[in-house]
């Protein structure tokens, strides 16, 4: 199984600062750990990190036909994006939604997630741990 795990803007800022909503690792320490947690379940796995919309939407594009499941932490475009949520919908790839943090618990404008509709799961809260889910859930149909 093939995996494409996107993570978007300012992810790659992790562990420099707000350590108390996102945890003191770092994205390189986030890498390791989704590649681990693939490996795991002898998935093989991309991970692709940019801070641009349209980026994120090509990236999706691209993975038509070509990748099986995709993990998506779409950071602060989860709450404003119709077009990363329409590229997902017009790719039809079985998507897992992640947040570090609970977004349900913080300001009311991240309580909103375009993708959320399209995906099969959100984990949110978990940190790190929520890779983990999220590529267990699309490879062996864990909760
Ligand atoms: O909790 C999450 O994973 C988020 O998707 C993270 C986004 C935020 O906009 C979402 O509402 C929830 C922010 C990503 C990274 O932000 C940083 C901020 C400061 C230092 C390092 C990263």
């Amino acid at each position: 199984m093939k995996l494409l795990v996107i993570n978007g803007p300012n992810l790659n800022m992790l562990g420099i600062r707000e350590p108390e909503i996102y945890g003191t690792r770092n994205y390189a320490a986030l890498c390791a750990y989704i590649m681990d947690a693939a490996a795991e379940v002898g998935a093989s796995c991309e991970i692709y990190q940019s801070n641009h919309e349209g980026a994120i939407v090509d990236k999706i594009q691209e993975a038509y036909g070509n990748i099986d499941g995709i993990v998506i932490n779409p950071a602060a475009y989860t709450h404003t994006s119709v077009a990363i949520a329409d590229a997902l919908s017009s790719v039809a790839i079985p998507t897992v939604e992640v947040h570090l943090s609970d977004v349900m618990q913080r300001e009311s404008f991240r309580r909103h997630s375009f993708v959320a509709p399209i995906a099969k799961k959100t984990y949110m809260g978990l940190g790190f741990e929520g890779y983990k889910k999220a590529i267990r859930h699309l490879v062996k149909n864990e909760e």
